[in-house]
């Protein structure tokens, strides 16, 4: 996962009412790239994020465990709790680092799995380091898993550890998670090693995806690749493929938000009165379009920008009237990919800065840090237009948070079709971001939207986010594996 699946956000578990979990649950073991802890002064603490929030309580209850990397690479601690949670850190080291994390997991994988938007590096030192960290996971997983555990795996870092696994410990039921797309086979038998990744989810008895499109595009690969049979439901969003006398389940388990702990957030007064304060700051403009996403080429950050610099020019956006605001999270800086973009992204920033400010009010606001979730949540209920506008994306968790934190019941998404929300948010303004003259009559639409429109679409995206929340999602994927 990146950045913990739910973002740097601030806050510690058990602030909040935790759902009841059911009784009769076997012990649950979570594996991801990350531990869900960060070292402070006073010693390990829960990080924050909605994905550490929703599986905590569960694992608590459950007597279970998170097993994963602590991030630091010159140490491996001893298995410690934190609030009342078994963590078990997997040693990497500096090299491997470089090696299985910066190279193969987000230089190769992510650009693959993300309609191959850039090159890919297919290195083989790259692809060994990768299987000897996803080896020492499924080792850790072995000897630490109480028999008949629940154990599920987390995103596109870990996806040998099923296989491995299971020659180990076949008593286990084994799940996994993917968080990013799954690519259409044409893209994934790219990958010199695509057999052996498929083999390896193939160890699964559940793989769940963000979209059906996704859980299909697997499907397709497995058939294709490893020559297995495959049962796919009428409605082609789940399957079950049949592996030496396995069955493995495939389907779509949508990722959301904790919408009751955004809600909670954005009630607050303080949240209003800082609201109405970063808009009087940026000159009381009419509309402030907002843009919150990691730094990643993935996320069209650049065609949003372009867009909005060709409608100031074309006079359609007003800089008097009109401001935009982007955060800009810094995410994997030692990666070429990531450098350029960001290049392009302050290239951009400045030449729209450049020809549009007035002195004191630029026109573009860009901030390129992480700023603290409860900085987020005021900046969301100012934002009049939220632009997500990714290339293609596994969800996108903002356009959730940005619904969730509107109680006022206003406030307009543009919506990119490549976003895995799109298939849920549908009261957005949805785009296809490629295209030029769409994304700007789509950015139009949603600036001059009546007040009685906005409302109603809002109710719609407020609607959706609350019947599927976070708790809602990890219930339904471990009930499906529970049930297996
Ligand atoms: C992957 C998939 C999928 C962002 N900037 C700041 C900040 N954030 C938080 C947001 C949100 C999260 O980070 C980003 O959510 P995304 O959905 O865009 O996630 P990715 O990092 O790309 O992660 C994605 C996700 O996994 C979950 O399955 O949705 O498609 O790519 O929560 O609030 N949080 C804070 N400061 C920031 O500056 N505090």
């Amino acid at each position: 996962m990146n950045t913990a699946a739910g973002g740097p956000d601030a806050g510690s578990i058990g602030e909040h009412e935790e759902p009841p979990v059911p009784v009769d649950r076997p012990p649950i073991v979570v594996a991801a790239n990350r531990l869900p802890v960060m070292r402070t002064e006073e010693g390990w603490s829960p990080s924050p994020g909605g994905l550490v929030r929703a599986l905590y309580p569960l694992l608590r209850a459950t007597g279970g465990k998170w097993i994963g990397w602590t991030g630091d690479t010159d140490d491996a601690p001893a298995p410690f709790h934190v609030d009342g949670v078994d963590l078990v850190p997997v040693p990497i080291s500096a090299a491997e680092v470089e090696l299985y994390y910066e190279g193969f997991s987000n230089d190769g994988l992510w650009p693959l799995y993300h309609d191959a938007l850039r090159e890919s590096t297919y290195d083989a030192d790259q692809w060994d380091a990768y299987g000897a960290v996803n080896q020492r996971f499924a080792d850790v997983l072995a000897a630490e898993s109480p028999v008949g555990a629940l154990v599920w795996i987390h995103d596109y870092q870990l996806q040998l550890v099923p296989a491995m696994l299971r020659a180990q410990r076949p008593d286990l039921r084994i799940g996994f998670f993917l968080h990013i797309p799954f690519p259409p086979h044409e893209l994934f038998s790219r990958l010199p090693w695509r057999n052996e990744v498929i083999e390896g989810l193939l160890g699964c008895d559940l793989v769940g995806f963000q979209r059906p499109m996704g859980a299909m595009n697997f499907v397709a690969s497995a058939q294709q690749l490893l020559d297995v049979e495959a049962e796919r439901s009428d409605d082609e969003r789940t399957a079950v493929i049949d592996v030496d006398g396995r069955r493995v389940h495939v389907g779509p388990f949508p990722i959301s938000i904790d919408v009751a702990e955004v809600e909670e957030m954005a009630a607050g007064r303080a949240t209003r009165q800082r609201a109405s304060q970063i808009r009087a700051r940026l000159g009381d403009p009419e509309v402030i379009l907002l843009g919150v996403d990691r730094l990643d080429y993935t996320k069209g950050i650049g065609l949003r920008l372009r867009a909005f610099g060709r409608l100031l020019e074309q006079g359609l956006l007003d800089p008097e009237r009109h401001v935009m605001v982007q955060v800009a999270t810094p995410t994997r800086e030692a990666i070429e990919h990531y450098q350029d973009e960001r290049h392009e992204i302050e290239r951009l920033v400045g030449s729209i800065n450049g020809r549009f400010s007035r002195l004191g009010l630029p026109v573009v606001h860009y901030i390129y840090r992480t700023i603290p979730f409860e900085e987020l949540i005021p900046l969301y209920r100012a934002g009049d237009v939220l632009l997500v506008t990714p290339f293609r994306d596994g969800m996108n968790l903002v356009a959730k948070e940005y619904a969730a934190a509107h109680i006022d019941g206003d406030g307009v998404e543009v919506l990119s079709e490549f976003a895995g929300a799109a298939d849920e948010l549908t009261d957005a303004v949805l785009v296809n971001p490629h295209d030029e003259q769409a994304l700007e009559a789509a950015i139009v639409t949603a600036v001059e939207m009546h007040r009685h429109e906005r409302r109603e679409r809002m109710a719609g995206l407020r609607a959706q986010i609350s019947k599927f929340d976070l708790h809602g999602w990890a219930d339904r994927f471990l009930d499906a594996l529970a049930d297996l």
